[in-house]
């Protein structure tokens, strides 16, 4: 894969960050964020997962080496860690921290503004099959076309530690259609040959190092081949004045009030800033993220496959399983001595009737 274009040059000259963010669909700049913040933040994400049990208890918290078997979105065991990690105030300063700010403004104008709706990523390894799929941003978000999403690691991240990569230039592609797919999201850009006239790029990133991409823009993770969990945040920025759907404003996976989320906060500027500017808000259309029952159904036994190979997991590692996952297992692991003994007994009675 090739290496991103570095922008960090281009920081102080808005004019050409734009043209090469409108030549690639994206721009990466390195340096940017405070260092120092997003380490706390780190810190404060793995005391966290420490408590829950993630991670292992002879290994530096920090490393967030795993020992578990991967749990992901939607699952009680994700959220019970991510709910309080949407509560810590560092988190969400991030997307407020002056440094990322320049790069914002410098691509969007003085207007620009990051939507509260903020994002953290909890990627564990052994789990490529959850790796996020080659996607678009816009089916998700929706509103105005020049949404910028703003991702940044929480550590170095060598590209086979499930960096983020780029589809550089595909942003011209348009909107493509939508496929299930396993990983954040569970959706997959269905992609066409005319993909192959771009080039896949990602590079090693390190701490405080961005990647800035359009809501058109196709990006995918990668593997994560080691033994640490990738944690990365991504951010959401637009212009005021511009349309912005509803679930932009409320917290990722709205299981929490933003007042559930602001207790005990000490900086009241980062608590319902939106509320002060100035934007329509446009109905989310669900057509755009919709896709057809066969996908339903394919997406259903896709599942079922990646839940029975995590529980096989479990098994591998001594590992404490998930009551779901052990579920599935049972029920496909039922119903494949159920076929084999339909075909044992359809042998026996070939073979009986041969006699
Ligand atoms: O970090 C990831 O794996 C997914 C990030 C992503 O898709 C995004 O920022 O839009």
């Amino acid at each position: 894969m090739l290496p991103f274009f570095d922008s960090t040059t281009l920081v102080d000259d808005p004019e050409a960050l734009q043209a090469r963010f409108h030549l690639d669909g994206y721009v990466f700049v390195r340096g940017q964020a405070d260092t120092d913040a997003l380490t706390d933040l780190r810190r404060q994400t793995t005391d966290i997962m420490t408590e829950a049990g993630w991670l292992d208890p002879d290994r530096d918290p920090m490393d967030a080496v795993a020992t578990r078997v991967p749990t992901v979105e939607g699952e009680e065991d994700y959220h019970h860690v991510y709910d309080q990690i949407q509560a810590l105030e560092s988190f969400h300063a991030v997307a407020h921290q002056p440094g990322v700010t320049r790069v914002m403004q410098g691509l969007l104008g003085p207007t620009a503004f990051p939507h509260p709706l903020s994002i953290m990523r909890l990627v564990f390894p052994h789990n490529d099959d959850w790796a996020t799929p080659a996607h678009q941003d816009h089916p998700n978000n929706q509103g105005t076309p020049d949404l910028y999403a703003c991702w940044m690691p929480l550590a170095d991240c060598a590209a086979d530690a499930g960096a983020l990569a780029i589809l550089s230039g595909s942003h011209k592609l348009g909107l493509l259609p939508l496929e299930y797919s396993l990983g954040a999201g569970n959706r997959r850009a269905a992609l066409d040959e005319r993909v192959d006239d771009f080039d896949w790029v990602v590079s090693d990133f390190e701490l405080g190092d961005m990647v800035v991409f359009s809501s058109l823009t196709l990006h995918r993770s990668l593997g994560n081949s080691t033994d640490r969990m990738r944690l990365s945040v991504d951010f959401r920025f637009q212009r005021e004045h511009e349309p912005l759907t509803a679930g932009c404003l409320e917290p990722h996976f709205g299981r929490q009030t933003w007042d559930e989320i602001y207790e005990g906060w000490s900086d009241e500027r980062l608590q319902y800033y939106w509320r002060d500017k100035s934007f329509p808000i446009v109905e989310w259309d669900a057509s755009l993220h919709a896709i057809d029952d066969e996908q339903h159904d394919l997406g259903v036994e896709e599942k079922m496959r990646y839940n029975v190979a995590r529980a096989q997991l479990a098994r591998d590692h001594g590992w404490k399983s998930m009551p779901h996952i052990d579920k599935d297992y049972e029920d496909v692991r039922a119903s494949l001595a159920a076929e084999r003994e339909t075909s044992l007994a359809a042998e026996r009675e070939t073979s009986r009737q041969g006699q």
